[in-house]
């Protein structure tokens, strides 16, 4: 089996399988060259000959274990009909979305057709990997998702979906409820093109108090889970509740998860205190760790490596590579792990 679907299947590896969040972007000089070359963000991950070449490039330079599809988690919403457009710079700006008309709005039966770009991507991804390397599919965990619907682009504090989860709890809940049955379908859709095991980037997740946490993050994630089980029983579910804490325990023993991806602020040894022995954790270098280089990327990796000896650990970051990383300091970490 290959060394990362090992470990997802709950086995200890040593070195650990090694990917990294964002291992495709803007740190690297061929994909900015490469990027150049779509009018926009969207047509850049609708278009297979550009997604597929963003999605190698990463694996032509350094040994990582994973392939992950170079999309974006906002592409689900644009397939739902929604406007989306990425503002250089700035970050992705939305048509937000208001009131129950909206969520109505969320065209569930063009979106299947509207993804076939992705699907093919997926397709000569998978055709182009070697036997070692997992190829990794995602979409963004409904919440997240529905944080940039409801806010119309990124937020400090995504003040406007947090008020609406409270004061207009029905809503929101269909919102979610449209969202998992979109992100099922999306998924499954991915898993037949070949991906091996999908991921749920669940990035703002840790801004919810607890009820709410288990309703739209704990509750989403889990009937996602089920519903893939259900159909794929082999495919492993990575879940990224980003930010959330204490709750990571309970996410992963409700969730059916096979893996939780830890956050940056995440103690290791703490935080798989929480976890069952057999769901595995992904992570977590500090991506400003990866940006400095030298003793300090090394102390800490390091650290992280011997935490998690023993269980089944996937090295990763505690968030993406940021665009200020020198390609050089990934090579680093690389070796460093293979090496340990
Ligand atoms: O080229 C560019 O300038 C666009 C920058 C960019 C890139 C390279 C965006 C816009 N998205 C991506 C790719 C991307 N996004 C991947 C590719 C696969 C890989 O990992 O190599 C993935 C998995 C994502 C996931 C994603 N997009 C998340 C979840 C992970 C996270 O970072 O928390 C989120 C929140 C987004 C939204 C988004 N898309 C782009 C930006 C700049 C953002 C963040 C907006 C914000 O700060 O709120």
């Amino acid at each position: 089996m290959k060394p990362l679907l090992r470990v997802l299947a709950g086995e200890p590896c040593w070195p650990p399988p090694i990917w990294l969040m964002r291992q495709a972007g803007r740190y690297l000089p061929e994909y900015r060259s490469l990027r150049a070359q779509a009018r926009d963000f969207i047509e850049f991950c609708m278009t297979p000959d550009l997604a597929v070449e963003a999605t190698l490039q990463p694996l032509r330079r350094y040994d990582f274990d994973a392939a992950i599809l170079f999309s974006d988690i906002l592409i689900l919403p644009w397939a739902l009909g929604r406007n989306v457009s990425f503002v250089d710079g700035e970050g992705p700006a939305l048509e937000a979305l208001q009131g129950a008309d909206a969520i109505g709005g969320l065209d569930m039966v063009a979106m299947p057709e509207r993804v076939a770009p992705v699907l093919e991507a997926v397709r000569r991804i998978r055709a182009a990997l070697d036997t070692r390397t997992t190829l990794i599919g995602f979409a963004g965990a409904p919440f997240t998702v529905a944080c940039y619907l409801i806010e119309g682009g990124s937020s400090s504090d995504f003040a406007a979906t947090r008020r609406m989860a409270h004061a207009e709890p029905e809503l929101f809940a269909r919102l979610i409820d449209r969202l998992v049955a979109a992100t099922i379908t999306y998924l499954a859709a991915q898993i037949e093109a070949g991906a091996e095991a999908v991921m749920l980037f669940d990035s703002w997740a840790g801004i919810l108090p607890p009820y709410l946490f288990r309703q739209h993050v704990v509750g989403a994630t889990a009937q996602i889970v089920s519903s893939l089980k259900a159909r794929f029983p082999t495919v492993p579910v990575v879940g990224f509740p980003r930010l959330a804490g204490l709750s990571i325990g309970a996410y992963a023993a409700a969730t059916g998860v096979a893996a939780v991806g830890l956050d940056t602020a995440a103690d290791p040894l703490l935080a798989t205190s929480l976890l069952p022995e057999r769901v595995a954790a992904q992570g977590n270098l500090d991506p400003t760790a990866l940006v400095a280089g030298g003793t300090a990327l090394e102390r800490e990796a390091r650290a992280i490596l011997e935490a998690l000896r023993g269980r089944p650990h996937v090295f990763n970051l505690g968030h993406g590579v940021m665009p200020a990383t020198p390609p050089e300091h990934v090579a680093a970490l690389v070796e460093l792990v293979r090496a340990a």
